[in-house]
């Protein structure tokens, strides 16, 4: 079956008791047992829900994997899937990260006493070269954010493979509609389902994909064990969104691709980052890895900071907030928003500078969107 169909089917089937199209939302937190030591599949709802089951499996279908996790929040899952990681233990991540992601590394794995060491992510090479006896982990985004660049998951599959360490990709910014990276060798995907795969702006959640049993195995007791679970109304929120991502992802990905045409162009905007332009660093590799460029533009603007108050004062349709990936456009200002927690040298450093701005572009109608713009960066 194809992506679409698998999105609106896989895990859902029609509820046997009442033949209820839709997968019913089980608000029960427990389960009457048939007698001591036996049950239906079912005990307690930290450890399962069927609500929560339909969307792990729905998840794991459109990430072309075996096995699905939800989580309650992006990090949620990101802590469980790092809780794999022992005091003494290494990672290798990626220079451009979520910011909540280097704090959750920084402020709180590290205390665990596992570090990272983060590599320039347009060196490839620097990866290998970063590995210590004790890496067990890779730790990736791509397209990254906020920076929009893409990293070469087959050639980190090698890599990985080669020094027997577990690489992970979080997925969010492309969806699993755009990219797959278990497909590409990656052993476990990430997604905060707060993004697209919810689409809507109205939960907050997270995923984990794998085909690797035994790594389920450990992640599903970790999942019990630490309890950052999604409730079963959120679970049904996600498994909703799920049924229209690939509509809303080419929808998103053709309005973006729109104006990342018209703001390139434009005489105020210094630099654009899109990975569906041409002039994109890695828009080969973008297009061998994907099959489509997302929803997401970054861009730098003529005139620093007092150009970006200027211009996020003056948009009406695009609005200021955090996250991206629901059917509004959004735009963020990284260094204050999402990139808070990162000391302001690190910031720099990664290139997150302070003329950066960060579009979320919503599935409006794309004049709409473009007059937006245009009228937010007028001078008169
Ligand atoms: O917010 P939460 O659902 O916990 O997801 C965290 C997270 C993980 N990974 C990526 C790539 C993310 O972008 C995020 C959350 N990001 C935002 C809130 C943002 O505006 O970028």
């Amino acid at each position: 079956m194809e992506f679409e169909t698998r999105a609106i089917h896989e895990g859902q089937q029609p509820d046997p008791q009442t033949g209820a199209v839709i997968v019913p939302i089980y608000l029960t937190s427990t389960y009457q047992q048939d007698a001591i030591g036996q049950h239906k599949g079912y005990e307690y709802s930290r450890t399962g829900n069927p609500t929560r089951t339909a969307l792990e499996e729905a998840l794991a279908s459109i990430e072309n994997g075996k096995f699905g996790l939800a989580f309650a929040s992006g990090l949620a899952a990101t802590t469980t899937v790092l809780s794999l990681l022992k005091s003494g233990d290494h990672i290798v991540a990626g220079d451009d990260l979520y910011g909540g992601t280097y704090r959750l590394l920084e402020r709180v794995v590290k205390n665990w006493g596992v570090n990272t060491t983060y590599v320039d992510i347009d060196h490839i090479a620097d990866f290998e070269t970063a590995i210590q006896p004790n890496t067990k982990l890779i730790w990736i985004e791509t397209p990254t954010n906020p920076l929009l660049k893409i990293i070469d998951i087959a050639a980190l599959t090698n890599i990985a493979r080669k020094h027997n360490i577990i690489l992970v990709v979080d997925n969010t910014f492309a969806s699993p509609y755009f990219q797959r990276p278990l497909d590409l060798g990656a052993d476990i995907v990430v997604h905060s389902t707060t993004k697209y795969l919810g689409g809507h702006s109205d939960i907050i959640g997270g995923a984990v994909v794998t085909s690797n049993e035994q790594l389920y195995t450990e992640l599903k007791f970790y999942q019990n064990a630490i309890g950052a679970i999604p409730s079963p109304f959120d679970s049904w929120l996600v498994l909703r969104g799920i049924k229209t991502l690939a509509i809303r992802m080419r929808e998103h990905e053709k309005n973006a691709l729109f104006l990342a045409k018209f703001l390139e162009k434009h005489p105020k905007v210094e630099r654009i980052y899109y990975p569906g332009l041409p002039s994109h660093e890695q828009h080969q590799l973008a297009q061998e890895q994907m099959s489509g460029f997302g929803g997401m533009i970054s861009l730098e603007l003529k005139g620093g900071f007092a150009e970006v108050e200027r211009f996020a004062s003056r948009l009406k349709l695009f609005l200021l907030a955090e996250s991206l990936g629901g059917v509004e456009s959004l735009l963020c200002y990284p260094a204050k928003m999402t990139h808070g927690s990162l000391p302001e040298a690190e910031r720099l450093k990664r290139g997150i500078k302070d003329n950066l701005v960060r579009l979320s572009v919503g599935i409006e109608n794309s004049l709409d969107l473009q007059t937006d713009l245009e009228n937010a960066l007028s001078s008169s």
